[in-house]
């Protein structure tokens, strides 16, 4: 298949006070260094760098639950986030989220939501994570915020301070694809089985292939026209790969296994935003994670190795 150009945005999302360690502010930045405009644009893409945001101060508020960490940051970003998706996933361009913890899909995702909505396409959303971040505030047990943006995007009750109740655009259960979870607390276990939200665990995938996982999802969206999401957190990778984050867990997806999804999502032509979520430069070894990442973007904005040429013999 051959590539599309695409004009690609990158809008950074320092994103910081989800996470239960300091250091995902980095993240736009180390994405930078890293060389993401670069290899995008080797790729014959254009390539849009909007810079970091901030989000505006909200006044106060009271949060429903004491254990929640920086409940107010985690609200002013999701409304500054969920605005410029929501501008973005209306035009022509194809928006990056260099994140920042997963805190900050809260506001991406519901933006795109929005923006999907008033195109009148469902959005799909494929999470690759270790976790499930299907947390409300009443079950989470850590306090960290970037456990819950997920169930905040399904509709579950108590966000109301984030954007109002109810959530106006929120996403159907059944249209998310968790893939490469590997740690799923009980409460979540229980609210993910009852919402009948799509899950793919690490064991689904050394049984079965994560081609083979992956595909009937993405024939799922084509069929619906829907526009698709990528939520990527960098502990979905084996840690041995992308030590770069706070919360690494084992068992993780490999080096092929990544990129293969990251190649099949390009073929698919499907992909119409993304977030890059929870790199903690702080963390990593000689950038090695920060690179793995836009070598993955690379995957998804159709890099290969070899172009299948046509056989002569
Ligand atoms: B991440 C945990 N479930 O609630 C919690 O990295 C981990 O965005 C959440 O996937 C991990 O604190 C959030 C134990
Ligand atoms: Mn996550
Ligand atoms: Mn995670
Ligand atoms: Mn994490």
């Amino acid at each position: 298949m051959n590539v599309v150009e695409k004009q690609i945005v990158l809008v950074g999302a320092p994103v910081d006070e989800g996470a239960g360690q300091r250091g995902c502010l980095m993240g736009p930045d180390a994405y930078r260094t890293a060389g993401l405009q670069e290899t995008l644009q080797e790729l014959g893409h254009s390539v849009f760098d909007h810079g970091n945001l901030s989000p505006a101060e909200v006044g106060s508020l009271t949060p429903p639950n004491r254990i929640l960490r920086n409940y107010r940051a985690y609200v002013a970003w999701t409304r500054a986030l969920h605005q410029k998706a929501a501008e973005l996933g209306e035009g022509p361009g194809f928006p990056i989220y260099l994140g920042g913890d997963h805190a900050m899909a809260a506001g991406t995702v519901s933006g795109q939501a929005r923006a999907a909505a008033a195109l009148g396409r469902p959005l799909f959303v494929l999470w690759l994570d270790a976790h499930s971040d299907f947390h409300t505030l009443d079950s989470t047990a850590s306090g960290n915020l970037h456990g819950t943006p997920l169930a905040f995007l399904c509709g579950l009750p108590g966000f109301d301070d984030l954007l109002g109740s109810p959530l106006e655009h929120t996403l159907k259960p059944q249209n998310v694809e968790i893939l490469g979870v590997r740690s799923i607390d009980d409460a979540e276990r229980n609210l993910l089985v009852s919402h009948g939200v799509g899950v793919s665990d690490m064991r689904r995938i050394d049984e079965e292939g994560i081609g083979t996982l992956l595909k009937p999802f993405l024939e799922r969206v084509r069929a619906e026209n829907g526009l698709l999401h990528v939520s990527l957190d960098v502990d979905f990778l084996d840690p041995s790969i992308a030590p770069a984050v706070g919360t690494t867990v084992p068992g993780g997806a490999t080096f092929r296994e990544a990129h293969l999804v990251m190649e099949m999502l390009h073929d698919s032509g499907l992909v119409t935003s993304l977030d890059l979520v929870e790199l903690n430069p702080f963390l990593d070894e000689r950038g090695k994670t920060a690179r793995l990442m836009v070598e993955l973007t690379g995957s998804l904005f159709g890099r290969r190795v070899f172009d299948r040429p046509t056989r002569s013999f």
